[in-house]
């Protein structure tokens, strides 16, 4: 799968409509919406401004626990698993879930690992946590594997938005192979060539921000990648 990832802070509302275009033309999965963190109060209105379409879900991808609404079709719920901060273990998730509740949107339960990426994100510095060094594939497993005894649904792989090196295939590689739940990877990743190697080591979903933020193009040339990978549907 590809998801397309929208900072309501970066997109002006003629560029958000464009990026719907391409994201409904080349049947982008999901789009997530969210940030670290959001200057402006734009959060709804950008909801609800890609809810005119129907077949692409909205996903809220919270930056805390500020960030629900009743707009979107669900939310990542997700859980810092590489940080040691409780306030993003569980502080934020239990100040968020009656808002969720009352918004009645799916939640799915992510663990949400970030890993170290050659320059502090936004992520560690807000969220006051250390990442996981990028060549301890070890510890991301390990993370991983408790994130799926625990009954998480999905494993997300964070190199952080902007990162300057992607998640490495080998981490990538080792957490697929010793979890059954899908694996999203993200942060860095743009263009088709590294694409093509985080699905290639195994990532069942990639999230691109900046990349699609800087050159649409890029949404039209991942979803090609994409194809490549996507296993063929049998004719009943
Ligand atoms: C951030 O993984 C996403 O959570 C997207 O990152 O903006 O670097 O593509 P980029």
């Amino acid at each position: 799968m590809l998801g397309v990832l929208i900072d309501p802070d970066k997109c002006n509302m003629r560029k958000l409509s464009d990026v719907l275009n391409l994201c409904r033309l080349h049947k982008v999965d999901f789009i997530l919406v969210g940030g670290s963190l959001l200057m402006q109060n734009r959060f709804e209105e950008v909801i609800i401004a890609l809810k005119k379409q129907k077949e692409i879900p909205i996903i809220i991808f919270p930056g805390n626990g500020f960030q629900v609404s009743s707009k979107a079709d669900a939310i990542l719920f997700t859980s810092l698993l590489s940080g040691r901060n409780p306030e993003y273990l569980i502080g934020q998730q239990m100040q968020a879930a009656p808002h969720i509740r009352e918004a009645n949107i799916e939640s799915i339960g992510t663990a949400y690992l970030l890993i170290e990426s050659g320059s502090p994100t936004s992520v560690s510095y807000i969220s006051n946590t250390q990442a996981i060094p990028a060549n301890k594939s070890d510890i991301a497993v390990a993370t991983a594997m408790a994130a799926e005894m625990m009954g998480m649904q999905m494993i997300y792989l964070e190199a952080g938005s902007g990162a300057k090196n992607p998640v490495n295939d080998d981490m990538i590689r080792q957490v697929k192979k010793h979890i059954k739940l899908p694996l999203i990877c993200g942060g860095g990743i743009n263009d088709i060539e590294t694409a093509f190697s985080k699905y290639n080591a195994g990532a069942d979903i990639i999230v691109i921000g900046n990349g699609a933020e800087k050159d649409v193009n890029l949404i039209g040339e991942i979803a090609q990648v994409r194809k490549r990978f996507t296993p063929v549907r049998q004719k009943k």
